[in-house]
């Protein structure tokens, strides 16, 4: 028995900070016209995929910082992205940095969200780990200020029936923490798109750099293992205002199983037809969390935050 999903994922090059939205969409286009030429009936784009990757810079002007968000999807730049969908009978994950206002209170997310072949919003979630740092370090190269310019996600880890399966979403820094992938394991996630933007210099430990596409894929191909799932990791890549951000945009199997990588650092589209129905080889066996899992011993996961040595305050 197969179930099968022809999934595509979209990797796009730099977008630079005075590139418009419909620049970006305009590029997307393209990617969902190639993909419809070989079959694609679900596309991934990458994280923030509408702007450059503006938490590099110190931004103290309200208004400026504002300009990078979305305060309604669709909107008039990002309309078509919807219509091509619904044209194409295809559906898609998108990131972009979210404004609400409530109660009066203006508020920002990092977001992504999936649209059904009719163009109709499917789910929404809102990036849970936040990397970086919340005060500006002018010695660093270039800033990662999501800390300061977004608030913690507030939808969980929501999994949703799309696709003939149990799709679920994340957000770049997400996929280096084991329990994004185990909350949507534990809800029966068949398939996990996310996007990023993973500069290539990491500030903080410089002698890691040569690691970074390493722990992008190890990460990612662990939480597919580990909870039986298709995953789908899409860069926004290349040199991008001076600062260059991995590619390495590849469609994972449940096996872990790297089954199809971008080889560029530009626009890129890869494809791969993903059968759902694998996730059971994982999940029926090694990992068959209801016959295995011992959480009265996992307690401290969700009661600690940092480390807890016994006897030590
Ligand atoms: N966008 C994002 O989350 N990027 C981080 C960069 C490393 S931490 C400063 C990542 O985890 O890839």
């Amino acid at each position: 028995m197969a179930r099968n999903i022809v999934v595509g994922a979209a990797q796009l090059g730099p977008i630079s900070r005075l590139d418009s939205r419909t620049s970006a969409v305009d590029r997307m286009i393209k990617l969902m016209d190639e993909a419809k030429q070989q079959g694609v009936e679900l596309i991934v784009f990458p994280e923030l995929a509408l702007t450059t990757f503006f938490p590099r810079w110190f931004i103290e002007d309200q208004v400026e910082l504002d300009s990078f968000f979305e305060r309604e999807m669709p909107n008039l730049e990002t309309a078509p992205l919807f219509k091509k969908a619904t044209e194409l009978s295809m559906g898609f994950y998108l990131g972009f940095a979210e404004l609400i206002e409530e109660s009066g209170k203006k508020r920002h997310f990092n977001t992504s969200i999936l649209v059904d072949d009719k163009g109709s919003l499917i789910g929404k979630y809102r990036k849970i780990h936040l990397p970086g740092h919340f005060e500006n370090e002018p010695s660093r190269a270039f800033q990662h200020l999501e800390k300061r310019y977004f608030e913690t996600g507030n939808l969980g880890f929501p999994t949703f029936k799309a696709f003939g399966g149990q799709m679920g979403m994340c957000l770049c820094n997400d996929r280096r923490w084991p329990e994004t992938f185990r909350m949507l394991g534990l809800q029966g996630a068949e398939l996990v798109m996310l996007g990023y933007n993973t500069p290539a210099h990491y500030p903080p430990v410089p002698k890691h750099d040569h690691l970074n596409d390493f722990h992008n894929h190890l990460v990612m191909q662990a939480g597919a293992y580990q909870n039986g799932t298709w995953v789908i990791g899409v860069a926004k890549a290349g040199n991008e205002e001076n600062c260059d951000l991995i590619g390495g945009t590849c469609i994972i199997a449940p096996t872990g199983e790297i089954v199809a990588e971008c080889k560029t650092l530009g626009d890129e589209l890869i494809v791969y037809q993903c059968d759902l129905d694998r996730c059971t080889e994982i999940k029926n066996g090694i990992f068959d969390f209801a016959q295995h899992r011992e959480p009265e011993n996992y307690k401290l996961i969700t009661e600690t935050k940092g480390v807890k040595i016994e006897g030590s305050d």
